[in-house]
């Protein structure tokens, strides 16, 4: 099999690692039906998956980790740039050299007794001028499953490969199987976890965890952090956004892209169900957009994954019922609950819990367990083509042509439920004062701001200060009138009561609706001294039952606590020293000059 690979850099490199590696056996995945249902036969019998109810869920499994393998472990991810200032102060830095040393060690007979499978993928659309394609290289089943869903994977892609560069993936759960020793459904090593990115040399080595954006290295790994690097050497950006295409009632459509930290819902915008009579909102992805001018002057976007990797607990028919009928078959559940039916469950999938469950452990479960049924970063994996909500263009190579680019966080109060920025510079500025409060499904205190800019804190694989200078220039490569008009959004903002004041969901559709008609400025906004705010009467409440006192509250703008928001950004940015564009300190000083009234900024 390997004999028959025609890609010498290929050849040469899994010659190495099987050499470094040890593995029993080399398989090449060719990303068939028959090979799919080959190595989910595989992981039933390794106990790794326990098949679903066919009638219920057809053709779909449930996996349950190791307790200690649950999420991205950021501490334990690296750039291994050659300087720390090319990695920056909000990534862990290590020396490449030293690092390599370790990796050396670690990886020294890891797959002893596994198979080696060689996975091709093509990030974005097969042969598009946006696409790149990647090989990982793991030892883990699990991951050669997902990897089949998230991306498109197999023969097609070598071929398109030919003799051509690509990204080196590199996985290993870290545990080698001694002669004779038997096997556990999760393997991993939790100790030894490290997930090592080389963007100098677009190369990813990751050890000891099989879960997650920490082993399905095309995810966050090469499709944010290395193509981060990657899109600022080229003129391109790798951002941690949705898109989507929305069309009003007279047929007329454009996209946009949004970018939420972790944690805010981005799966359930990107196939958001309308509420309003005659508007549509169709899904282009859910996580990732890789963007590049048109020879227009036009931004493009392409969602350089195949899948969904979504988060289950609080996936419902009421947040997101079109994700519900996505994963309604040929799917991969990991770490939720299991039904007595042999169906899944997490919490909030249904109003009323079921009356016995086996817990993400293996427990025995009822609805008075102290415990969550599911882990809160539980997951299913499952096609984008099952999307209902599916746009006819998310396949298309030239990718889709964006209108308007929205910033959100998680903020209970202070940010208004939308604005808009002045102009591109002020927009990138928005873009790097995103922060958002933690939630119960992340590590550490609940409710504590966190400085997010772009939400790419944890998928930056360079310098953040080096990253903003990259957004401006961007914004010089075309005229403002073809730029994408930038805005700002939180649905969270809560009352004196602690209650979220705006509905959300399907209901979001009304602020899309304001976006989009800001677009082409078909509608007026107000000049405020945080950007554009809406006409109240502009934001339709047709059929909401919202009152005229908490409209405006999701607008108000507070002096005090715009001035604080500005000392936050001001010393978050000190730690870039003189990293952060000068344009920056402008907009700080013209944001508190606005708020104090000094007209002449405006
Ligand atoms: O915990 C993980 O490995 C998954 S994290 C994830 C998965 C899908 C989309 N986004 C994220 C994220 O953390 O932003
Ligand atoms: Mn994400």
């Amino acid at each position: 099999m390997v004999e028959q690979l025609q890609n010498l850099r290929l050849k040469s490199w899994l010659a190495e690692i099987a050499d470094l590696c040890k593995p029993e056996k080399i398989y090449i995945c060719d990303g068939s039906d028959r090979e799919y249902d080959e190595l989910c036969a595989l992981l039933e019998a390794s106990k790794t998956f326990i098949p679903l109810n066919q009638e219920k869920r057809p053709h779909s499994f449930l996996a349950r980790s190791d307790a200690r393998d649950v999420a991205r472990v950021e501490e334990r991810t690296f750039i291994c740039s050659p300087t720390e200032k090319e990695a920056g102060p909000t990534n862990n830095w290590r020396d490449p050299i030293e690092m390599r040393a370790e990796l050396l060690q670690l990886f020294d007979g890891c797959m002893k007794g596994r198979t080696l499978y060689v996975i091709p993928f093509s990030m974005g659309p097969l042969g598009s001028e946006l696409a790149e394609i990647g090989i990982e290289l793991t030892d883990s089943a699990y991951v050669a499953v997902n990897m089949r869903i998230m991306t498109r994977m197999g023969a097609a892609v070598l071929e398109q490969l030919g003799d051509g560069d690509f990204v080196k993936c590199l996985h290993s759960v870290g545990v080698p199987l001694e002669e004779g020793a038997s096997d556990v459904a999760w393997p991993c090593n939790p100790e030894k976890t490290v997930i090592a990115h080389y963007p100098q040399h677009s190369s990813v080595w990751s050890y000891g965890s099989g879960y997650g954006g920490n082993a399905l290295l095309g995810k966050k790994c090469f499709a944010l952090r290395i193509a981060s690097t990657m899109a600022q050497k080229n003129h391109w950006l790798a951002e941690h956004m949705l898109i989507v295409g929305v069309t009003n009632p007279e047929g007329e459509k454009k996209y946009f892209v949004a970018a939420f930290p972790s944690a805010c819902g981005k799966t359930n915008m990107a196939m958001l169900e309308a509420s309003l009579p005659g508007w549509k909102v169709e899904c282009v992805g859910d996580d990732i957009a890789w963007m590049k001018f048109g020879d227009d002057g036009r931004l493009y976007a392409i969602n350089p994954e195949a899948g969904f990797f979504g988060v289950a607990p609080g996936t419902s028919m009421k947040s997101n019922p079109n994700a519900l009928r996505t994963c309604a078959s040929n799917s991969i559940f990991t770490n939720v609950a299991l039904t007595p039916e042999q169906d899944v469950w997490w919490e909030k999938l249904t109003p009323e819990p079921p009356a016995t469950a086996t817990d993400w452990l293996g427990n025995p479960w009822t609805p008075e367990s102290a415990r969550a049924a599911a882990h809160p970063n539980s997951r299913f994996t499952t096609p984008l083509e099952q999307c209902p909500v599916l746009d006819p263009a998310w396949n298309d190579p030239a990718g889709v042509p964006i209108s308007g680019i929205i910033f959100g966080g998680r903020r209970s109060h202070t940010i208004p439920l939308v604005y808009q920025s002045f102009n591109w510079q002020h927009g990138v500025f928005l873009g790097a004062s995103v922060s958002s409060e933690t939630t119960a499904a992340m590590k550490g205190v609940v409710g504590k701001l966190r400085h997010d800019p772009f939400a790419m804190l944890p998928f930056c694989g360079y310098n953040m200060g080096d990253y903003f200078s990259h957004w401006l220039e961007m914004g010089t490569r075309s005229t403002a009138a073809k730029l994408p008009k930038i805005f700002a959004v939180n649905w969270f903002k809560k009352d004196a009561e602690g209650r979220f004041i705006w509905p959300g969901f399907g209901e979001n559709i009304r602020v899309l609706k304001w976006i989009f008609e800001r677009v082409d400025e078909d509608i007026e906004a107000q000049k405020s001294p945080i950007g554009y705010l809406p006409n109240l009467e502009d934001i339709d409440c047709t059929g909401l039952q919202l009152s005229k006192q908490a409209l405006g509250d999701l607008f108000a703008i507070e002096q005090s606590d715009w001035l604080q928001e500005a000392e936050g950004m001001q010393d978050y940015l000190s730690q870039f020293g003189e990293q952060p564009p000068d344009s920056f300190h402008e907009e700080l000083a013209q944001l508190r000059a606005r708020l104090k009234g000094e007209e002449s900024s405006l």
